[in-house]
C-alpha cells in the first residue's frame, strides 16, 4: 500500500517537466513507430513491400537482425525536440528517410519514400488500449482521424487508398500479420475475377490492397500509396481535438538538427585523435540512435515466484527451470527505457540500463533521471526489479519462451545507481546547463534541479528497499580457506546459476568454477556491492538521510577490506572467485574480465600493491589484449572460444569502457613509473576501442554488439546502439593522463 502511494507521488512530481516527452519514437522495435508513454493513446508506424500481389513478398514492419538492409537508425535525434531516421534498404530498393519535429502540443512526420522499383507503403495506425476507437472524417485530400474518448486528433493524406477496420487487441501490434491478411484477401478477390496474367498486367488503382472503406468502432487504419518515384507526405498529431494541427515546416525541422547539433557541441569535445569532424558525426548519430532506441513499454510480466530452484546446485533438476505452469502474470507495469538494440533485443535491460544513462547524463540529465526513476518504480514488495523487462504481447512475442520468466532471486549488477550516482556528481556541478534556456518553446535540459532533487528523495526509500534486497539475497557462506581469518560477512554468490551459465552476472556463459554449491563466492559480484554501497553513500548524503549514509559507508569498507582477504590469490597473481571443492575451500581462477572486478569498478586505493599486476595482465597479448580491445577471457583459458563463445574472447564495450574509466583514474592518482605504464595502456587500449568501434560502423553500417579479437569485426546483435554507445564517453576521455 505504501509503495503504490509513493510511486503516485513520484508520478506527480515528474508529470510536471515531462510534457514534451509524451510523444516519441517509443517503439524502437520496428523500423518506424511513434507512440506515446500513454498505453491509452494510439501508435502510428510504417511498413513497406515491394510492389507485387504476392502472399510472400516480405513486408519491413520489425527490424530484423538479419534482414538485407544497409542500415537504418537515427543520424539526428533528440526526445524533446525531433530528428531525422533513415532507412537504407538495400533488399526492396528503397530508402525511407522520416523527418519527425515536436510542438508544443504533438508533432509532425514528414515521410520520404525514394524507391528504386515500385514500392507499396503504408501507414498504420493503431489504438493500442482495449477501449478507444477512431472517429475518422474524409476530407478532399486528407483523413482527420480523431479518437472517440480521448482528446487528440491525427491528420494523414489519404494517398491512393485507405481502410479502417476494428481488429481485436492481441492483434493490433501484429502490423505485418494485419497486412498480410489483407494481401490475402485482395489477392483472393482478384483472382475471382481475372486470371493469373491478367492479375500481372492490372493498373496500379486496381492493385490496391486497401479498399476505400471506413468501418464503424475501427481500431486500425491503413493508408497505402504505390510508387516506383520518389513521394513525399506529412502527417500530424495533436494532443487535443481543439488545438490547431501543427504543419511541417522546413526552417523548424532546420532548426532542430541545428538546435541538436548545438547541444551536442556545447555537450562532447572529442579528444585527440577523435577531435575530426567525421567522429563527431559518428558520435552525433551514434548518441541520437541511443536516445532513438528509448522505448515507453507498458504490460504484463511473466513470474515464477514458486522459488523452487533459489538453492538448487543439481543441474539436471536445472533443466525443468521453466515451467509455464508455475508462472504468473504480474502488473501491468509501465518502463520509459533504453533498448541494448532495436533488432535483437527491443526492451529494458536492467544492467545494460546504467550503461545506456551514462552518455545521456551529460547531454540531458532530467532525461535520465525520469529514465532511472521509472526503473525504480518497478521495485516489488520485497526490493526485487526484474533483470529483463518483457513487458506486454509486443514485447513477449520477441522472446523465445524459455527466457520470458523472470525469477525473484535473480539479480544483475546494479548499474542503474552508476548512474544514479553520475548524477548526483553532475548536479553538484550544476550551473553549465542554465543557458539551455534558450530552446524558446520546449523546455528542456536541466531547469529542474530542484524539482529533480525532490524527485530524487522520494525514489530514495524504494533505491534503499533495492539494497537490501539486493545484498539479502546474493549472500554467500564464508568458509575457512587457506588459514585466512576474515573480518567482516562481505561475501556473495549469484543466485540462478547453472553450470554453464550465469545469467544475472550479466557474463552469460563466462566460465566459473566447475562445481556447483552453496560456499561458491564471486568476486564480480562482491565488487559490485562494494560500488552499490559506495553510491548508497552518496545518495544518503545527497539527499540528507547521514545515519544510512554511515551504514553504507561501514558496508563499503567491509566489502573492500574482503575484496582483498577473500579474493586475492597471491600465487594466481591475481583476484579470483571461489569454490568449494570436497569440502574445501579453493580458488577458482578463471582469468579474464572476471578478474578485473575489484580494478574496474574502482575498489583498489591508490597504493593497492595488486594494481600493477591487474594492468600487467591486461597487458599482455597472450591474455587478454588484442590489437581492437581486451577480450572477455584469457587465450590461456581452457574454454577460450570455446561453446557459443559469447563472453568467452569476444570484445564487449561496456566492460572496455570500465577499464578505461578505472585506468584513468588510477593514472591520474598514482606517480612514478607505474603511472608511464597505466597512461600508455589507457591511450592504446581508448585508441584500439574506438578504432574498432568506428571502423565497423563505417565498413557495415552498424555499431555492434560484440567485436571480435582476431578481427575486429562485429559480432552479434546489430544494430547494437545500447552500450556500445559508450563510445561517445571513450572518444571524450582526454587522450593521455
Ligand atoms: C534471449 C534470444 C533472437 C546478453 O544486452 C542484453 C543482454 C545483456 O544484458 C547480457 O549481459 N544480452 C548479455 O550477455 C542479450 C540478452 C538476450 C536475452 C534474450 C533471447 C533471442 O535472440
Amino acid at each position: 500500500m505504501m509503495l503504490h502511494l509513493l510511486i503516485f507521488v513520484i508520478g506527480c512530481v515528474l508529470a510536471g517537466n515531462s510534457q514534451d516527452l509524451l510523444w516519441g519514437p517509443y517503439n524502437p522495435g520496428v523500423f518506424s513507430g511513434f507512440r506515446s508513454r500513454d498505453p491509452e493513446l494510439p501508435t502510428l508506424s510504417f511498413l513497406w513491400h515491394s510492389f507485387e500481389l504476392n502472399t510472400s513478398v516480405p513486408i519491413r514492419y520489425t527490424c530484423d537482425n538479419e534482414v538485407a538492409l544497409n542500415g537504418y537508425g537515427w543520424t539526428d535525434f533528440d526526445p524533446r525536440l525531433g530528428g531525422r531516421h533513415v532507412v537504407d534498404d538495400a533488399g526492396h530498393k528503397v530508402i525511407v528517410e522520416t523527418r519527425f519535429v515536436k510542438s508544443p502540443h504533438g508533432y509532425v512526420v514528414r515521410v520520404q519514400v525514394d524507391p528504386k522499383t515500385p514500392v507499396s507503403f503504408l501507414t498504420y495506425l493503431h489504438v493500442d488500449g482495449a477501449t478507444d476507437s477512431f472517429d475518422i472524417h474524409q476530407g478532399p485530400d486528407t483523413l482527420t482521424v480523431a479518437s472517440v474518448r480521448k482528446d487528440y486528433k491525427f491528420e494523414v493524406p489519404s494517398l491512393h487508398s485507405f481502410a479502417s477496420f476494428p481488429v481485436i487487441e492481441e492483434h493490433r501490434y501484429r502490423a505485418t500479420d494485419v497486412l498480410a491478411e489483407l494481401i490475402q484477401l485482395r489477392l483472393k478477390k482478384l483472382q475471382e475475377t481475372y486470371s493469373d496474367e491478367e492479375i500481372k498486367a492490372l493498373s496500379n488503382a486496381e492493385y490496391m490492397l486497401v479498399p476505400q472503406i471506413l468501418s464503424p468502432s475501427a481500431n486500425a487504419l491503413f493508408v497505402q500509396a504505390i510508387a516506383d518515384k520518389p513521394f513525399t507526405f506529412d502527417i500530424s498529431f495533436v494532443a487535443s481535438k481543439s488545438a490547431p494541427q501543427p504543419v511541417y515546416v522546413q526552417k523548424k525541422y532546420n532548426d532542430t538538427l541545428e538546435r541538436i547539433d548545438q547541444h551536442f557541441t556545447d555537450t562532447y569535445s572529442f579528444q585527440a585523435p577523435f577531435d575530426t569532424p567525421e567522429h563527431r558525426t559518428f558520435g552525433k548519430q551514434v548518441l541520437s540512435d541511443l536516445l532513438g532506441g528509448i522505448g515507453a513499454f507498458h504490460g504484463k510480466m511473466l513470474v515464477d515466484r514458486t522459488n523452487r530452484h533459489v538453492e538448487v546446485f543439481d543441474e539436471s533438476a536445472l533443466e525443468d527451470r521453466v515451467r509455464p505452469e508455475d508462472a504468473d502474470e504480474e502488473g501491468p507495469y509501465d518502463l520509459f527505457t533504453c533498448t541494448p538494440s532495436r533488432s535483437k533485443f527491443p526492451r529494458g535491460f536492467y544492467w545494460d540500463e546504467g550503461f545506456h544513462l551514462l552518455p545521456i547524463i551529460p547531454y540531458d540529465i532530467d532525461l535520465a533521471a525520469e529514465i532511472l526513476e521509472s526503473w525504480f518504480s518497478l521495485v516489488d514488495e520485497d526490493g526485487w526489479i526484474a533483470r529483463e523487462q518483457i513487458l506486454g504481447s509486443e514485447a513477449r512475442s520477441r522472446v523465445p519462451p524459455d527466457f520470458q520468466v523472470q525469477y525473484p532471486y535473480t539479480a544483475n549488477p546494479p548499474t542503474l545507481v552508476m548512474a544514479l550516482s553520475s548524477i548526483i556528481d553532475q548536479l553538484h556541478g550544476f550551473g553549465a546547463r542554465a543557458e539551455q534556456s534558450e530552446f524558446d518553446e520546449i523546455d528542456v535540459y536541466g531547469e529542474a534541479n530542484t524539482e529533480m532533487t525532490t524527485a530524487l528523495k522520494k525514489v530514495y526509500p524504494l533505491v534503499k528497499m533495492h539494497y537490501e534486497w539486493f545484498r539479502r539475497t546474493q549472500r554467500g557462506e564464508i568458509r575457512q580457506y587457506d588459514r585466512r581469518s576474515f573480518s567482516s560477512v562481505e561475501g556473495y554468490r549469484w543466485r540462478d546459476r547453472t553450470a554453464t551459465h550465469c545469467f544475472a552476472s550479466g557474463l552469460d556463459d563466462y566460465p566459473r568454477a566447475g562445481v556447483l554449491n552453496s560456499g561458491e563466492l564471486n568476486v564480480d559480484l562482491l565488487s559490485w556491492v562494494g560500488a552499490f554501497s559506495r553510491a548508497m553513500l552518496k545518495f544518503a548524503v545527497y539527499v540528507g538521510e547521514t545515519e544510512d549514509a554511515e551504514d553504507f559507508e561501514e558496508d563499503y569498507n567491509a566489502v573492500v577490506r574482503n575484496i582483498e582477504d577473500l579474493h586475492w590469490i597471491e600465487n594466481e597473481n591475481s583476484y579470483c572467485d571461489i569454490a568449494v571443492v570436497d569440502g574445501e575451500s579453493v580458488p577458482a581462477c578463471r582469468k579474464g574480465y572476471l578478474s578485473l572486478f575489484p580494478f574496474m569498478l574502482q575498489l583498489l586505493d591508490a597504493q593497492n600493491p595488486h594494481i600493477e599486476a591487474i594492468v600487467d595482465f591486461m597487458r599482455d597479448p597472450e591474455t587478454i589484449w588484442s590489437p581492437y580491445g581486451l577480450r572477455s577471457l584469457s587465450k590461456q583459458d581452457p574454454d577460450y572460444g570455446t561453446g557459443e563463445n559469447y563472453w568467452r574472447s569476444p570484445i564487449w564495450i561496456n566492460i572496455n569502457y570500465l577499464v578505461l574509466e578505472a585506468l584513468q583514474k588510477y593514472g591520474q592518482e598514482i606517480k612514478g613509473p607505474l603511472h608511464d605504464k597505466i597512461m600508455n595502456v589507457y591511450r592504446e587500449l581508448r585508441q584500439n576501442v574506438v578504432n574498432t568501434v568506428y571502423n565497423e560502423h563505417k565498413r557495415t553500417g552498424y555499431v555492434w554488439e560484440q567485436y571480435d579479437p582476431d578481427t575486429g569485426y562485429g559480432k552479434g546483435g546489430k544494430p547494437f546502439t545500447g552500450w556500445t554507445s559508450l563510445v561517445v564517453l571513450i572518444m571524450n576521455m582526454p587522450e593521455s593522463l
